[in-house]
């Protein structure tokens, strides 16, 4: 028996992600054999959720949250053997996921030393590397230059360098619904989002900054991703933001305008 803390399910995900009623589902535990699907109810850190295969296979999970994060229970009669041994796994697992840390500091090293623009934050940055075990990725979940010194009647830009992670870049109160953004943003011409901004009370939110997914044959085409948010700042002053699905990690930036 297996314990797992994610999402699970075999069929369709959308499906699943809005039935809670979805078959074999209980209130904390729920059997598999991969011909039906089973989901968890949404799940914060220390809760768990038991699932039982009485099959042997493979079987592939995801979090309905995150969807990029991934994994696969490996089901075995009880007489079998793998190929390694549990240190062997583990042991490859703590270096891919040394590799993984090592990479993303380095292009971080690269990319503050090539750093020229002030007016210019990286919303977060990430790597998708494929691995045997399927593909891994790693986020970085801080602005990047969180502090910038511009003049009054510049325009910040902010980028998320993620593939996968959403960001927002949110000024003032904090909306409920965190995906759209909030009624002052505009379009520029290249599909980027715009603000202005002209008192210290002004509320601005971005909404989901976010690469588009990678495309799936057989499926329809997902929109363009917006990337990019841009504010003018017309008044001196001081301007704390956050991201609001990861402030809580730390994701908080401040942008000084001076006269
Ligand atoms: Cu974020």
């Amino acid at each position: 028996m297996k314990s797992i803390r994610q999402v699970f399910c075999k069929q369709d995900k959308r499906g699943c992600h809005f039935s809670l009623g979805c078959p074999g589902v209980t209130v904390n535990s729920a059997s598999f054999d991969g011909s039906t699907c089973v989901s968890t109810p949404p799940l914060v850190k220390g809760q768990t959720f038991t699932v039982q295969f009485p099959l042997r296979g493979n079987y592939k999970l995801v979090c309905l949250v995150h969807e990029n994060m991934t994994g696969v229970v490996h089901v075995l009669e009880p007489a079998a053997t793998l190929p390694l041994s549990q240190k062997d796994y583990d042991d490859l697992a703590a270096k891919e996921s040394a590799l993984l840390l090592a990479d993303a500091d380095k292009d971080q090293k690269e990319n503050s030393a090539h750093h020229h623009s002030a007016n210019v934050v990286k919303v977060g940055t990430g790597e998708v590397v494929a691995t045997a075990g399927g593909s891994q990725t790693l986020s970085v979940m801080r602005f990047l230059n969180d502090t910038i010194v511009i003049h009054a009647g510049e325009t910040a830009e902010w980028t998320n360098e993620d593939p996968i992670t959403p960001h927002t870049i949110t000024f003032g109160t904090e909306p409920l619904n965190p995906v759209p953004p909030s009624a002052n943003v505009t379009t520029d011409a290249d599909g980027a989002l715009h603000a202005t901004i002209a008192s210290v009370f002004d509320s601005v939110h971005s909404g989901f900054i976010v690469a588009a997914p990678q495309d799936r044959i057989g499926l329809a085409q997902a929109p363009v991703g917006v990337t990019r948010f841009r504010i003018t700042f017309t008044k001196p002053g001081a301007y704390p933001y956050i991201c609001a699905l990861h402030d809580d990690l730390g994701m908080k930036g401040k942008v000084i305008v001076l006269p």
